[in-house]
């Protein structure tokens, strides 16, 4: 059996017995394991020289292969090009653009370092599985290296439709690096038109009613993944914090009231400026709400060295002290505003405690906070999740979650207040038609049903 080669701009190594957080990681180590292979990718160190050794681990069949990056290719590969133009592309933030040609020379610069350190680890009946935006570029790169291997694609974001994406200076080119690849994975049906309209537009090449392009000679197959979650151990995991201290400390400060919670990374995407406006908007249009429940938002930072970043952070302590200030009452303050990380467990608890869950970005490829939220769930007293129409998750989760659009502050403060005031039954059976869902597309037939498309576009 041929091994897997999966490679994606920051890797994670196991520790002890400890696997790293996050859907990709425990994705990627369950392939990995089944499969034996190669992870390779950026180690998380930044070194003042370019073109460093690579590093390598190895763990049972599994081989961790690091490269660190160099100061410049850090700032205009990283910080640059992949966070400050793909980024806010992919997420339809124009204004975040911040284009410049030294930016888009460093990201095709480290695609090649990154196709030249992986070039001698390579065997002629690998499958190599490339991850996300930073490596758009990548199959291209091992192609010019006389790499026949089949190549296949995994895009955790969204794909932007035409009329954005031919905004991109170098967008001809970056498309047609695109369409090296063998298979290329989105995470909606929505992603997968729009690229194809990208190619049929941008390249003037059609594709055919499977999904298959044919350029200058060379065969691309696109198709919809939906990413799921390990449902049983975030269930797990959820249940077992009943015991921790923390959670305790937690139910006991609430008093009776009931708990509205938000978990992401602090980025302009996740739409938390408008979800503090909304939930506002919640006690303007709903007054007997005053009281009544707590909405707990935790963020930590990421991307700090991006310019974009620097002002999200003062905005939400603003808007939490506005809104704290304006209803807050001597034993009741309506928001917590977290500006950091916890452990995995202590979330899952977190999300299991709350009878809301409040997912309500601007774009997001699927939202996997949303997806665990409905697992961590109690089956017989579930909470209700209030889902953005535009997260990738709103196509599995429509029928279960309370829809609305994150623009709209009354909409989604109806959506609260639907939420807070649902009868049990009505939430049991929501919760069931998600978890059917969810147990159908979870983190094991994401990675089997990409990896055999892989290998039946090499058969
Ligand atoms: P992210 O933008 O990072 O991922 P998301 O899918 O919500 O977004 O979260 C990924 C993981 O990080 C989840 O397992 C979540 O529990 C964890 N996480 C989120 N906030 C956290 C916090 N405050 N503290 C600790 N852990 C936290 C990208 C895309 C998504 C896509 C995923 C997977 O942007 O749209 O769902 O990849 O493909």
């Amino acid at each position: 059996m041929s091994r897997l080669v999966v490679v994606s701009n920051r890797i994670a190594v196991p520790t002890g017995r400890r696997t790293p957080p996050g859907g990709l990681a425990v994705a990627v180590l369950a392939a990995l394991k089944e499969y034996g292979g190669i992870w390779f990718g950026w180690s998380g160190e930044v070194k003042g020289q370019p073109d460093a050794d690579v590093e390598i681990i190895s763990k049972g069949n599994t081989t961790y292969a690091m490269v660190d990056l160099a100061a410049q290719d850090h700032n205009d590969y990283y910080n640059g090009f992949c966070n400050s133009v793909l980024w806010p592309l992919c997420h339809y933030r124009p204004q975040y653009i911040e284009y410049n040609r030294a930016e888009w020379a460093a990201y095709k610069r480290v695609n090649d370092m990154f196709a030249r350190k992986l070039l001698p680890m390579l065997q002629p009946d690998d499958l190599i599985w490339v991850h996300d935006y930073h490596l758009f570029a990548l199959a291209q790169q091992l192609r010019k290296l006389k790499v026949r291997n089949r190549i296949g694609f995994f895009l955790h974001i969204p794909f932007p439709a035409w009329g954005l994406w031919r905004s991109l200076p170098c967008y001809k080119e970056l498309l047609s690096f695109i369409c090296e690849y063998d298979l290329i994975g989105f995470q909606t049906n929505d992603d997968l038109i729009a690229f194809h309209n990208c190619v049929k537009f941008g390249l003037e090449v059609d594709s055919d009613e499977e999904g298959t392009m044919v350029k200058d000679g060379h065969r691309l197959r696109a198709k919809v993944f939906p990413i799921g979650i390990d449902v049983k151990s975030v269930s797990t995991t959820a249940r077992q914090s009943r015991r921790s201290a923390t959670r305790k400390r937690l139910i006991g400060s609430l008093q009776r009231r009931k708990l509205i919670v938000g978990i992401d990374r602090l980025d302009y995407s996740k739409g938390l400026l408008t979800r503090f406006h909304a939930y506002e908007r919640l006690f303007e249009l709903y007054p007997n709400q005053l009281r009544k429940c707590v909405f707990l938002q935790v963020a930590p930072e990421s991307r700090k060295d991006v310019e974009a970043y620097h002002d999200i952070r003062r905005e939400l302590e603003e808007a939490s002290g506005h809104i704290n200030g304006r209803f807050a009452d001597f034993d009741w303050a309506p928001i917590r505003y977290l500006n950091r990380s916890f452990a995995r467990g202590i979330l899952m608890g977190i999300l299991r405690a709350a009878q809301v869950g409040l997912v309500t970005p601007l774009r997001d490829g699927m939202n996997l906070v949303a997806k665990e939220y409905v697992a961590a769930q109690n089956p017989r007293n579930p909470g209700v999740l209030v889902l953005s129409r535009l997260a990738g998750a709103s196509r599995e989760l429509s029928e279960g979650a309370v829809m609305v659009n994150p623009l709209d502050l009354d909409e989604v403060a109806e959506g609260l207040e639907t939420a807070l005031n649902m009868p049990r039954d009505e939430r049991v059976h929501r919760w069931r038609l998600m978890i059917k869902i969810l147990r159908q597309n979870d983190i094991r037939a994401w990675r089997v049903q990409f990896v055999n498309s892989l290998r039946e576009s090499a058969a």
